[in-house]
This record gives C-alpha cells, sequence and structure tokens, in this order.
C-alpha cells in the first residue's frame, strides 16, 4: 500500500492527542468542508463525532467478521422506540478516550463542552421502554453478547416540549436537520414490505391448499447502521434502524401531465411509515400508521434476520439455535404472524413444524398492565392491511383453542379470554395474547410486576402454560448513568475502590463501608454539591428561577401521567407552602421542588397538572413570605440529555405512583444509583430496591398493591370523607377550586378536582395523602442532619449494583436467549484503551 495512504490508516486509528487533533483538522477541512476559523461548533461537533467514527469502524467488522465466522447465535432486540440521547461523550467514554479528546480539542482552543452540547439528543422514544433498550444495547455490547437493534429511523423524534403561558405546546423535533454523523446509510440493504391486497388460496406442487398475498401495495425499507460501541471498545455491536422509501420516486404517467402534485403523492404517503415517532404513553391512538409502523419495521427485520441466517444454513430446523428475537412489548408482536408467513408461504415449511420453531425463536417482554396500553387492532383494520397475517392470526387462534377445549373441559368464559380476538363489540386482535402464545417465554420487568402479570392480565394463561412466564427485573447502564453524566461522584468511586465497578456494578458494594467514614462523606458531600450547582445554573438558563443550592433538590422526572402521581406532588407542595406561610419564624429545611416530563399531546389531564405545576410555581416563587425557602421548577423538554444534568443533582427520588401501576420504573434506579434517597410506594421495582439499600435508607409510604386491589374490589372509598378529615388537603384543595393559583381562570383546575371526588379518585391520591406527607416530613428532618443524611445517601449509592443493565442482559441471554458472549478477534490494530 502507497506510504501516504498506510499513514492515514493508522492516523484513523490513532487514540493519542497528536493523532486526535490532526484528524480532527483533517476531517474538518475534507469532510464538513470549513476552515478551522468558519467553523461553527456544530461543525466541530460533526467532525470529532467523524473522527471518532473512524476509530470504531475497524472493531465494528472486526465484531461483525467474529459473529459470522463463529455462526454465532445472536440476539434481536425488535424495539419500536430506542431512547438513545446523544453518542459522543458515550462513545468517548466507552473507547477510553474522553481526556485525550478534551486535550486534542483545547490545543485547537475549543471547549469540549461547547462541543458535545452542539449534538441533537436522539430521541427516539417515549420513556422508560424505549431508554430500557438503549441501556441493553451498551449492555450487551459491552458484555461481548452478539446483540443487535432493530427499530425505525423516525425523521421525527418525540415532539420537543416548551411552556407557553405555562401549557404545554408541542413542537417538532428536528434531530436530522443538520446531519447525523454516526449512521452509516445502506441503500443496498432494502427490503420490500406489503400493505393490502388480498390472498389467493391455489394448491401447491404435491395439491395442499396454500396461499399468496396479491395486488399489495409496496413500500421499501432501507436499513441505516449505527454501530454500538461496548464498554472497552471491544465489542461493537450494530443498531439497523429502517427509513421507508417509496418503490418508484415519480409517477412519470403523472409527472408529464403535468400533475407534480399527484406524482410525489404517493412518494410521500409511502414515506410517512418512518416519519413520526407516536408520542402517546399509555393509550393507543388505534391508528392505521401506528400499526403500519409496527408491521414495517418487524417485516424488514424478520426478512433480514432470515437472509443472514440463510448464509450459513439450508433448513430452517435450526433457527432457534441461531437466532432469539425479543418483542420488547407487543409493538413488533406481527412479526408472530409475519414469521410463519414467511416460513409457510414464502420457505413452504408445514404449518407445524412452522409454528414450532417460531415460537421457539420469540420471547416478548410486557411493560404495563394498564388495560387501555394493552394493544388490541380492530379487526376489520388489520384483514384490511394485512389480509395474510388476519388468516394466519385466525389460524393459529382455532388450534389453540381447540387444544384448550378440552383441557378447560369447556368453560367457555376462560376460551373467550384465551382468543386471541376479542369479539365484544368491535372485535378486535389482543396483540399480548399473540405474543404470548408465540413466544416461548414471557417476561415482566420486576418482581412485582410480573407476579401482578400471573394475577391479573395473564392469568388464563399462566394456568396453560405455567413456565412460560418470568422475571427480568430492568437495570440501567452504569455507563451512561453513573460514569457519563457523574464525572464528579465516578472520580470520587474510582479513587476508593478502582475502576472495576465500571463494568461491574456489584462491585460499587465495596463503598459501603466507606459510608462511616467522615472524610468520604465530606468529598460525596462535595461532588453532589458540583452536581447541584451545575443543575442550578441550567435551572436559570432554562427557566429564569435562581434555585438554592443547599436546598433539598427534590426530583419527580418522568413522563406525565395520573398514575404517576405527580398530582400528589404537587399537592404536598401546595401543603408546605401553606405550612411555611403560617410559620414565618420557624427556621425551614430550603426545599427546591423539581419538575420535568412530557405529557401525550391529546392528554388533557396530564396537560393540565403541568400546567397546575407552573401556576403553583409562578405563586410560590414570588410570595417573599417563604424567604425562598420553597421553589418551584418545572424544566421544559425532558430528554437523555437533560435527565443526565438532573439525575446527579438530586437529594430526592420521586417515586410515588399508585402501587400496582408502574411496572418497574428505572428512573428510581439512577436516582438512587446517583445518591437519591428515594420517597416511595411499594409498586415496580421499588419493592426491589428497598431490598438492596435496606428499610432504613428508603422513606416507603403508601397503600400496598394489595391494599389498592382490596380497596378496588370492596367498591373504592369516599374521597370526599378523607379530604373532610385531613385540614391541609382540604386547604390546598380549596385554593385550587377557588383560583388562588388561577385567577384568570377560577375554574381552570375544576376537573382535576372533580376526578379527585365524583370521579371516586381512581388513582389514590387523597387516599395516600396523609402517609406520603409523613415520608416528606420524616426526608426534611433527616436532611436537617448533613452526616446522616450522607451516610445513607452513600448507602444508596453503594447499594445499587445489582440494578445493572448488564445483570439484566446476561439474565435474558442465560434464562431466554441463550446466547453466549463472543470475543472478536481484531486484526492487527494495536488497539487497547
Ligand atoms: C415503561 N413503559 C413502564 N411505555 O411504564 C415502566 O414502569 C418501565 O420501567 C419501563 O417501561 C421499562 O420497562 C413505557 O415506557 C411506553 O412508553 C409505551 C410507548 C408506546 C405506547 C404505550 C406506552
Amino acid at each position: 500500500m502507497d506510504a501516504r495512504y498506510k499513514s492515514r490508516e493508522i492516523e484513523r486509528r490513532s487514540l493519542d492527542v497528536d493523532g486526535l487533533k490532526r484528524s480532527f483538522l483533517e476531517w474538518l477541512v475534507y469532510s464538513v468542508g470549513k476552515d478551522a476559523r468558519a467553523a461553527t461548533r456544530r461543525d466541530w461537533f460533526h467532525t470529532v463525532a467523524l473522527a471518532v467514527r473512524d476509530r470504531v469502524v475497524d472493531r465494528w467488522m472486526d465484531t461483525t467478521r467474529s459473529y459470522y465466522h463463529e455462526d454465532a447465535k445472536r440476539v434481536y432486540y425488535l424495539s419500536l422506540e430506542f431512547l438513545i440521547g446523544r453518542l459522543l461523550t458515550n462513545s468517548l467514554s466507552n473507547l477510553g478516550i474522553i481526556e485525550e479528546c478534551r486535550q486534542a480539542l483545547d490545543r485547537l482552543g475549543l471547549s469540549m463542552d461547547d462541543v458535545t452540547d452542539s449534538e441533537p439528543d436522539a430521541a427516539l422514544g417515549n420513556g422508560g421502554l424505549g431508554r430500557l433498550a438503549a441501556c441493553f444495547l451498551d449492555s450487551m455490547a459491552s458484555q461481548g453478547l452478539p446483540g443487535y437493534g432493530y427499530g425505525i429511523r423516525y425523521e421525527f423524534g418525540l415532539f420537543e416540549q416548551r411552556f407557553e403561558h405555562g401549557w404545554q405546546v408541542e413542537y417538532p423535533e428536528q434531530w436530522l436537520q443538520f446531519g447525523n454523523p454516526w449512521e452509516f446509510a445502506r441503500p443496498e440493504v432494502l427490503y420490500p414490505v406489503q400493505f393490502y391486497g388480498r390472498v389467493e388460496e391455489f394448491r401447491d406442487s404435491v395439491g395442499e391448499r396454500a396461499y399468496r398475498w396479491v395486488d399489495a401495495d409496496r413500500v421499501l425499507a432501507m436499513a441505516y447502521d449505527t454501530p454500538v460501541v461496548g464498554f472497552g471498545g471491544d465489542t461493537i455491536n450494530t443498531l439497523r434502524l429502517w427509513s421507508a422509501r417509496a418503490t418508484r420516486d415519480f409517477n412519470f404517467g403523472h409527472f408529464n401531465d403535468g400533475a407534480y402534485m399527484k406524482a410525489v403523492e404517493q412518494k410521500i404517503l409511502s414515506e410517512n411509515l418512518s416519519r413520526v415517532l407516536y408520542p402517546n404513553d399509555a393509550t393507543e391512538t388505534g391508528k392505521e400508521l401506528r400499526f403500519k409502523q409496527e408491521y414495517f419495521f418487524t417485516s424488514a427485520s424478520l426478512q433480514d434476520i432470515l437472509r443472514r441466517y440463510l448464509q450459513h444454513h439450508t433448513s430452517f430446523d435450526n433457527l432457534p439455535n441461531k437466532a432469539a428475537i425479543q418483542l420488547n412489548d407487543t409493538h413488533p408482536a406481527i412479526g408472530i404472524a409475519e414469521l410463519m408467513r414467511l416460513l409457510v408461504d414464502q420457505h413452504a415449511l408445514r404449518w407445524d413444524a412452522a409454528w414450532e420453531i417460531t415460537r421457539a425463536t420469540f420471547a416478548y417482554t410486557n411493560h404495563t398492565l394498564l388495560p387501555e396500553a394493552l394493544e388490541a387492532w380492530p379487526v376489520r383494520m388489520v384483514e384490511r392491511v394485512l389480509p395474510r397475517h388476519m388468516q394466519i392470526i385466525y389460524e393459529i387462534n382455532a388450534k389453540f383453542l381447540n387444544r384448550s377445549k378440552a383441557r378447560t373441559s369447556g368453560d367457555n368464559a376462560k376460551l373467550s379470554r384465551l382468543s386471541l380476538i376479542d369479539e365484544r363489540g368491535d372485535r378486535r386482535v389482543r396483540m399480548g395474547n399473540l405474543a404470548f402464545l408465540g413466544s416461548h417465554k414471557v417476561n415482566g420487568v420486576s418482581a412485582l410486576h410480573t407476579d401482578l402479570m400471573k394475577q391479573t392480565v395473564f392469568a388464563d394463561f399462566h394456568e396453560e402454560f405455567p413456565d412460560r412466564i418470568n422475571n427480568k427485573t430492568n437495570g440501567i447502564t452504569p455507563r451512561r448513568w453513573l460514569k457519563q453524566a457523574n464525572p464528579a461522584l465516578s472520580e470520587l468511586i474510582t479513587s476508593r475502590i478502582g475502576e472495576g465497578w465500571i463494568s461491574d456494578l456489584e462491585q460499587i458494594g465495596a463503598l459501603k463501608e466507606k459510608a462511616d467514614d467522615v472524610v468520604f462523606r465530606e468529598e460525596f458531600r462535595r461532588a453532589k454539591r458540583k452536581n447541584k450547582k451545575r443543575l442550578a445554573a441550567y435551572i436559570a438558563r432554562q427557566t429564569g428561577e435562581e434555585v438554592q443550592v443547599d436546598s433539598i433538590f427534590d426530583v419527580q422526572v418522568k413522563r406525565m401521567h395520573e398514575y404517576k402521581r405527580q398530582l400528589l406532588n404537587v399537592l404536598h407542595t401546595v401543603a408546605l407552602y401553606n405550612e411555611m406561610r403560617d410559620n414565618p419564624t420557624v427556621s425551614w429545611v430550603p426545599v427546591t421542588k423539581i419538575f420535568a416530563g412530557k405529557a401525550a399531546p391529546s392528554y388533557h389531564m396530564a396537560k393540565l397538572i403541568i400546567k397546575l405545576i407552573n401556576d403553583v410555581a409562578k405563586v410560590v416563587n414570588h410570595d417573599p413570605s417563604v424567604h425562598d425557602n420553597l421553589k418551584v421548577v418545572y424544566l421544559p423538554n425532558y430528554n437523555v440529555t437533560a435527565a443526565e444534568i438532573i439525575i446527579p443533582a438530586a437529594d430526592i427520588s420521586e417515586q410515588i405512583s399508585t402501587a400496582g401501576m408502574e411496572a418497574s420504573g428505572t428512573g428510581n434506579m439512577k436516582l438512587a444509583l446517583n445518591g437519591a434517597l428515594t420517597i416511595g410506594t411499594l409498586d415496580g421495582a421499588n419493592v426491589e430496591i428497598r431490598e438492596h439499600v435496606g428499610p432504613d435508607n428508603i422513606f416507603i409510604f403508601g397503600m400496598t398493591a394489595d391494599e389498592v386491589n382490596d380497596l378496588r374490589v370492596s367498591g373504592g372509598f369516599n374521597p370526599r370523607e378523607v379530604i373532610a378529615s385531613n385540614p391541609s388537603l382540604k386547604r390546598a384543595l380549596d385554593m385550587i377550586s377557588t383560583g388562588v393559583f388561577s385567577p384568570d381562570d377560577r375554574n381552570r383546575y375544576h376537573p382535576i378536582l372533580q376526578a379527585l371526588t365524583d370521579g371516586g379518585d381512581h388513582f389514590l391520591v387523597t387516599a395516600d395523602f396523609a402517609d406520603y406527607c409523613r415520608a416528606q416530613e420524616a426526608a426534611m428532618q433527616l436532611y436537617r442532619d448533613p452526616e446522616e443524611w450522607t451516610r445513607k445517601a452513600i448507602l444508596n449509592t453503594a447499594s445499587m449494583g445489582w440494578f445493572s443493565s448488564d445483570r439484566t442482559v446476561n439474565e435474558y441471554a442465560k434464562e431466554i436467549w441463550d446466547v453466549h458472549p463472543v470475543k472478536p478477534t481484531h486484526e492487527g490494530d494495536g488497539f487497547r484503551p
């Protein structure tokens, strides 16, 4: 090879400061096309990202090649959402070259923060479900597991949230506007995906009845690949996202007639499939487009998986030994019918053989018990959009119900609950039932949630298939949520116990003994204070509000939903405000209530609660009689990037959902790992967090899931009585209902009051209020004793080792996927970070 090329090759891989600097200059000029004097921050971000990407490409190919050569069993994580956030710091951190990069930029007169802050946040998800998928990608790569993510490359991610007069207003999130340096477009990786049309019956070569799907519309799915850098840079996995392309760019007939609009109409319509992420959380829109999105990415992914499998194999018998497909919720569950179609219609397998292969290949994770969030598509729509799949679903159902009939000794009510079709009213396909039946394993995401699955949504299925449901408590990646988001605390931890915790979070347990070390406590507090200062500056920039760094940072950040009970928190805020005003001579512990989170655009009650919090903030923050002892802020546009600033700064973590309703929660884990003390109900993974951190180091309050259930079964309770008997609650509600916080519109909050009284207070806000206030009071008292507070905070951090997503994916790998780590062979680049 020409020596000049050779040296450039080496340059591309160089990880030292000089090599990085030279690469940056080269990339800036030759790829971004800018002179250093004219380059904007964004240009520098693109430059650095492209140079970093160079450093992963060889290792990425090595990884892919190793999987191929070993014909390793792969796991395919199918998810309609990947909430990845920014990738620059993450890639640098996992490659172990943050400092080198900082210095290289420094030599160019640039600040690393300016460069990293120019990266848009990739928000291809709504909340916990999407972020879990992103944490799993990081963990699979860091564990050396052959894992692929498959999803949609949405042109618009989750909407940008702004506040106008305190109301949430949505704006499009144009994350791709300036290009995405991390992705590789693969115009040659293209699969047809069909919709509509009809099914034709015919006789195959041996005279058997067979079917083909004809006269369908076609869209193409084109791949975009993003390398997923594992910690240490040894394994680089792939996230493959599909983008919709029209089959014909122009209809020339129309175009020649001068009907330009008509000519491009078809193109725009088919490409709408990957246009926008549905922003709904918990309630399904029932939109045909959403259903088509699900099928679009699932079909393309399955075609790609089968193509890869067929490179090494001629029969499908081995598919379950070479591919595990994990369904992240029911969004890709149509894949069960699709794989049956591919195997039976396209590859001429017999039904029973195909069904066995399908079931052995798929596994399904459930993320919610809320009935309104369980997907059920109208039969009429499925029939129209995917006629062959509807037939297949009927066939699966008929065979299953026939078999069950004998076993249930004709219990018709049970059979109708087991059916894939909900026959009540408008007939619907129950995607949860399809996912259950077509999978060999079904899991919940916390111990409590898995138990409740067995008792509620899947009780009948659990009776039929007692070994199928298992639990996989969620986890979070310590790389992003501690090392990267909280450098102050990470460095302190590493200085005491070494850096083993980054890839083996259980090692963080060694900090437990440091909880009694005064010097360590002091340093732990210093790290927290640094993070609080950073957050205070962020709050000032975002909201104009000045908050006291030494106040309690009481944080509730998550999607806005009634079951998550931000309302309970704001009611406590009003009650505390009243107490402070009533007792001005008491020396109050200053409190800053910090909220963030988006509401689904059509979820009116959630939006009204956001407005209430903003209205309360306006009054409280400007009332001199509380002497700045109470501040309320609602940070706009919560996303992964904001979370990385907020979470490390929290003193208190609010995890206050109505017991039984939050499947797991993962924010609860991030906050506790960063040394926040939890105020929470015994819901989701809070139960397990309590077991790990110990009951003395967490503030538990409220009704248990069993108590909630008993209360509901016995016909509910009378919230009016509860309100009448609690003067502080009554006063807070009276203030809200009489317009103290909404003088411009006194009736604004009637729907909230209504829901809490006549509506029966479904989420038990009033029922849990008194105990919540007690827990808050206990936390405030403890905060007066900084040593004791810090001791408990350290114990929280030190006890969260088990909640690493490395542990979670290893459990999936062993107990569901049967996949094993593969060590890639790297061809002579000498790279060892
Ligand atoms: C969340 N679900 C659960 N759904 O609410 C949370 O408890 C759990 O920790 C997390 O999954 C991970 O297991 C969630 O985020 C969604 O965002 C769906 C998006 C699509 C529409 C329905 C809700």
